[in-house]
């Protein structure tokens, strides 16, 4: 009896000091330091540090002078790095249907109510080897951005940088596409290769590309996503503590998603005074954009995971 109950608190002493061994994990960003869609991510990080002492705590290598943006997907789906920030379009590699988390038009607060998140979560389990931990970009649309004017929705004899997000919709209204990594832009502008980009309303300046841009196309079409994700070996090693802390930092940067409204007001505000015009469709033309977004949206889905595009429709 005496032996059982030591070798009880012997087991319980192990438990509590394995759980108890801090863990630094490995991360790294698809957006350079500093810019709009890193901010989120280093509060992210901060929040961690500063709350995570003792338990679990994030070591960022780099940007995408680090890891380039194309390949984060792989190298946190086999633990090169063991947690990054990636928008789904920077991973189609591996989860071509994970295009689709743009196509949202709740919030990731609806989508963790309605098992949206579960399925989503589900994807990158079986698809990427990576825990789907958090969502940032709600309330933020993409836009089109030119060098030269347009009167209607089409892009016939225009070259436009593209990834992804844009793929569909923009072949749809006729133009001819270059995918690049967001750190090509500046040069393709400046050397006259593309008339335009595909981007977020928010970024633009820290970027510099305003001084190459003259025209921003109006409305914005899309929900932006940028999404924490954790390699799963690395998740299912952690401890309870360590995954509650992680969960608790991705209630409170999701919940930060809220501000992007007023963050897109003083970005829209600072585009127009470094000489951004807006070219804004109204009635038939709108919709013409608007439609074009959506249905070449979610056919591209659908052509590339019929059962995916449907649950995921039900609960966007
Ligand atoms: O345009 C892009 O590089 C892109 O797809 C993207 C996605 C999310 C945030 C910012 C850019």
């Amino acid at each position: 009896m005496k032996k059982t109950i030591a070798l009880g608190a012997l087991f319980a002493f192990a438990a509590t000091a394995a759980s108890a061994e801090e863990v630094t994990l490995k991360a790294a960003s698809a957006f350079a330091a500093g810019t709009a869609f890193a901010r989120p991510f280093e509060a992210f990080v901060d929040w961690i540090n500063e709350n995570g002492k003792g338990v679990l705590q994030i070591n960022v290598v780099g940007g995408p002078e680090a890891v380039p943006p194309f390949e984060l997907g792989n190298a946190v789906s086999t633990g090169v790095v063991d947690l990054a920030s990636n928008t789904a379009a920077f991973y189609t590699n591996l989860l071509p249907e994970g295009d689709a988390l743009k196509l949202a038009t709740n919030t990731i607060q609806d989508q963790r109510a309605n098992g949206c998140y579960d399925i989503i979560d589900e994807m990158h389990q079986s698809k990427m080897n990576v825990k789907y931990l958090a969502r940032t970009g709600d309330n933020i649309n993409f836009h089109l951005y030119l060098t030269k004017p347009i009167d209607k929705p089409d892009l016939n004899g225009l070259t436009i940088r593209t990834t992804p997000v844009y793929q569909a919709m923009f072949n749809a209204l006729g133009a001819n596409l270059v995918r690049t990594a967001p750190g090509e832009v500046y040069t393709a502008l400046e050397r006259g290769t593309i008339d335009g980009y595909g981007w977020p309303i928010q970024g633009v300046l820290d970027l510099g590309w305003d001084e190459q841009t003259k025209y921003r196309v109006d409305p914005g079409f899309y929900q932006v996503d940028v999404n924490v994700i954790v390699n799963l070996d690395k998740w299912n090693g952690l401890g309870d503590e360590q995954k509650a802390l992680l969960e608790q930092a991705a209630e409170w940067i999701e919940a930060k998603n809220a501000e992007n409204l007023e963050i897109n007001a003083k970005e829209a505000a600072a585009q127009s005074d470094a000489g951004i015009e807006v070219i804004a469709f109204e009635g038939e033309a709108r919709d013409a954009w608007l439609n074009a977004a959506q249905n070449e949206g979610w056919a591209a889905i659908a052509a590339i995971n019929a059962e995916a595009a449907e649950k995921l429709r039900a609960c966007f």
